[in-house]
């Protein structure tokens, strides 16, 4: 089996500079040797750029880099598409979660072409269901599963959606900061949000088996986006915004590994390292042996590693 890594070295939709770095830093930790031991074929696209770009002005004054963050979108959305024609699991290194406003589209395209349908496994803190309008930070890595799902709020300062996900197909886990208007939108899409108190009670088994049995039974593509502050920070502090009680490694290697285990997955995000603010790479680290467990490594496979 063949896989693409492709890095989107964007930063402009997070708070603060770093993950520029971040595809470099997956790099640099050995993500292709790492999945070429596990027996695939890996080819790195190296990264993608956008030309510089001039300010457009938003009726929100809080949102900052617009410009940036839609030439990024354009770009990635055509590279992830290319990308997901080409192999069997596309890993798309980031940069910030705004990378997800490109590859969640393509990804819908991709199945759809397909004539099968999309389902997203929503790994992170937060739920990024912010549109334009409410956005209270500014910071656009806030915005896009809303914009992934065609929510409304965007207007024409973001590409049209051709390919809206379906919100019954979105299943996300480890969230823990919710902004108000987000948490409407949960309410009113109806999607299916695995909350930290939730997974304290039921663990993760349960409701990941549940999604994956659903994925399987509709023949579904399976998108997994994994922003680094899913993790709890104590294991994994190389990113921007970090929010307490995080999956711990054993839930997020178990949650892998059971992905792993399905052989669904078709596309990965790695969003929101930030190398900057990492402890001589633990981080990148952490992230490398996570998608190594998605990719089939197992127990007996891994070599000794510590941090
Ligand atoms: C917050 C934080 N909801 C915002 N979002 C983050 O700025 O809109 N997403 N950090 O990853
Ligand atoms: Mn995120
Ligand atoms: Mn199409
Ligand atoms: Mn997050």
């Amino acid at each position: 089996r063949h896989t693409i890594l492709l890095g989107a070295p964007i930063q402009t939709g997070a708070s603060q500079p770093g993950c520029i770095m971040g595809p470099q830093s997956l790099r640099t930790a050995g993500l292709a040797k790492i999945i070429e031991d596990l027996g695939w074929q890996v080819s790195d696209r190296g990264d993608l750029t956008i030309t510089p770009q001039r300010p457009t002005p938003h009726p929100n004054a809080a949102i900052h880099h617009l410009a940036e963050t839609r030439a990024w979108i354009d770009t990635v959305r055509e590279a992830a598409l290319a990308a997901g024609r080409d192999c069997d699991l596309p890993v798309f290194m980031g940069g910030d979660h705004s990378m997800a406003a490109g590859t969640l589209p393509a990804m819908a395209a991709r199945a759809a072409e397909a004539g099968r349908p999309l389902f997203v496994l929503w790994l992170d803190a937060h739920p990024d269901l912010h549109s334009l309008d409410s956005t209270e930070s500014g910071n656009l890595h806030g915005t896009p599963m809303a914009y992934a799902l065609g929510l409304p709020g965007f207007g024409s300062a973001y590409p049209a959606n051709a390919h809206p996900l379906d919100p019954a197909n979105v299943c996300m886990m480890g969230i823990r900061s919710v902004d108000r208007a987000e948490a409407k939108r949960i309410l009113e899409t109806g999607i299916e949000v695995h909350d930290m108190r939730a997974i304290d009670e039921t663990g993760v088994i349960a409701p990941l088996k549940a999604f994956l049995a659903r994925v399987a039974a509709a023949n579904g593509m399976l998108h997994v986006s994994f922003d680094v502050d899913f993790l709890d920070p104590s294991f994994a502090p190389a990113v921007g915004t970090t929010v307490p009680g995080g999956a711990t490694f054993r839930e997020a290697h178990l949650i892998l590994e059971m992905v792993g285990d399905s052989g669904l997955a078709t596309s990965l995000d790695l969003v929101e390292l930030n190398p900057f603010l990492d402890e001589r790479g633990r981080t990148a680290r952490v992230l490398c042996d996570f998608t190594a467990s998605l990719f089939g490594r197992r127990v007996l496979d891994r070599q000794t590693r510590s941090y």
